[in-house]
């Protein structure tokens, strides 16, 4: 095992089970245990965000760079991209983890020019590619980075100059082409700066159609490149912009019906989106899901700071929420969950980097065992079917089957009497929920 950028860590990461004390051991995390079929490697198909956890500097709105990462010192700009690939391979190679996800400028400057930008990119997709085949660690999906760079600042894709538009089109095409060389399984669109601070300067729907227009582009050079993973947009409510086009999952449904979009485009679910939006992760979760809209998940968890503080997901009771929605609807097929988080400012060493990640694994991992003992007593389902039985029969599956009128339904309301009050016995179903959580009844 190569050792240059992780001395602290020798080996792998090895599964020691819930009793142990090793630090840098998981405690839930059993790759080739099998749950409900399969191992839990292939339920929960773990990325690491390359942004983070190797370019991430520590910085925070008070505050610049704090992290002395040894991939980052030493040369010129391309030398530190290529020793960070170097570093990432190695860390992933250690975590065990099976997937990464990267924007374009995470491994690669932007160059002087467009060509440039895209001869540095191409260098270091080379690299990477070398180094996939050295490890077990394949692209989950890749992305552009359409929000850093000065000239997006009042946006990429719905900027008011098409000649911005036209620059975000040239990275999304090189993107594209990384993703696709590298094996990706997904594409994502997170927003960015897509959205705007005022409508004193701004017209909505031109944007909106800038970038359904945009997103028509990606997808038809995509398909003619013979790309057939999924692509994602990923919702979030604000930051860069006060308004975000994205806002949440029921938002970029109705923009994707909208446009006609419905068909190539899957959502990528953030938990700490979810949170800024107001909502709870399952909520924007079992949305998607519902909808058979569900593509892949960014695993993080929020502070009550009020922005998107990224933290690595530990609350065992909204990852059991989350992977019971995944599981029950059918699990990852091209999708996974990606760490989009990062160390607190003061975790300042690299091997805060393995905690951080093992402890997002062997929370989800322990998750996915709950999840599915729910799932196989099935009590909870039952409770639902039980709820809603009366739309399985008589009138209320005449409604559901559209062959009803308001004036039948008034006649049997007549003829039925005043519904009777029944509890909906909140209380009673979260205790009988944490009795899977800390009742003892998953070992
Ligand atoms: C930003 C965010 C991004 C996307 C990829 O909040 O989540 O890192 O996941 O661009
Ligand atoms: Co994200």
């Amino acid at each position: 095992m190569t050792t240059q950028y992780f001395p602290e860590v020798s080996d792998q990461i090895q599964y020691e089970g819930a009793e142990s004390d090793n630090p840098l051991a998981f405690k839930y995390y059993d790759a080739n245990r099998i749950v409900a079929g399969k191992p839990m490697r292939a339920h929960l198909k773990f990325a690491v965000a390359f942004w983070h956890t190797m370019k991430g500097t520590g910085s925070d709105p008070f505050g610049g760079g704090v992290y002395d990462r040894p991939w980052n010192k030493s040369g010129s700009d391309m030398d530190n991209a290529r020793y960070t690939l170097d570093a990432a391979f190695e860390f992933f190679a250690k975590l065990t983890v099976p997937h990464w996800c990267f924007h374009d400028r995470d491994i690669a400057p932007e160059g002087a020019n467009i060509s440039e930008s895209a001869a540095n990119l191409q260098i270091m997709v080379d690299h990477a590619e070398a180094l996939q085949q050295t490890t077990d660690c394949s692209l989950l999906w890749g992305t552009a980075n359409l929000f850093s760079h000065p000239r997006y600042t009042h946006g990429a894709a719905t900027n008011p100059d098409p000649l911005v538009m036209a620059y975000a089109a040239a990275q999304v095409r090189y993107a594209i082409d990384a993703t696709i060389q590298l094996g990706g399984q997904g594409y994502t669109f997170w927003g960015g700066r897509e959205g705007y601070c005022s409508l004193i300067n701004t017209n909505m729907q031109q944007e909106r159609e800038q970038m359904a227009r945009f997103l028509y582009m990606a997808k038809d050079y995509a398909r003619a490149q013979g790309f057939n993973g999924v692509l994602y947009i990923e919702p979030k409510p604000g930051e860069p912009m006060t308004h975000q086009y994205d806002y949440d999952a029921a938002t970029v449904l109705g923009f994707l019906r909208e446009f006609d979009l419905q068909d190539d485009f899957r959502l990528n679910i953030e938990a700490n989106h979810c949170t800024l939006a107001n909502h709870t992760f399952a909520h924007d979760l079992m949305l998607a899901a519902s909808s058979g809209m569900l593509g892949s998940v960014d695993a993080n968890a929020g502070a009550i700071l009020g922005w998107d503080t990224d933290e690595y997901p530990s609350n065992l009771y909204e990852c059991v929420w989350a992977v019971l929605i995944i599981l029950k609807s059918g699990g990852f097929t091209s999708g996974g969950f990606n760490f989009d988080a990062k160390v607190r400012r003061g975790s300042f060493d690299t091997l805060d980097l393995f905690y951080g990640h093992i402890s997002g694994m062997d929370t989800l991992a322990h998750a996915l065992l709950i999840a599915n003992k729910i799932i196989e007593d099935g009590e909870m389902e039952s409770y639902l079917q039980q709820r809603y039985s009366g739309f399985q029969q008589g009138i209320g599956a005449k409604i559901m089957q559209g062959n009803t009128t308001l004036v039948e339904l008034e006649q049997w309301a007549i003829n039925q009497g005043e519904p009777k009050k029944t509890s909906g016995r909140q209380e009673l179903r979260e205790s009988l929920f944490n009795r899977y959580i800390v009742g003892g009844l998953v070992k």
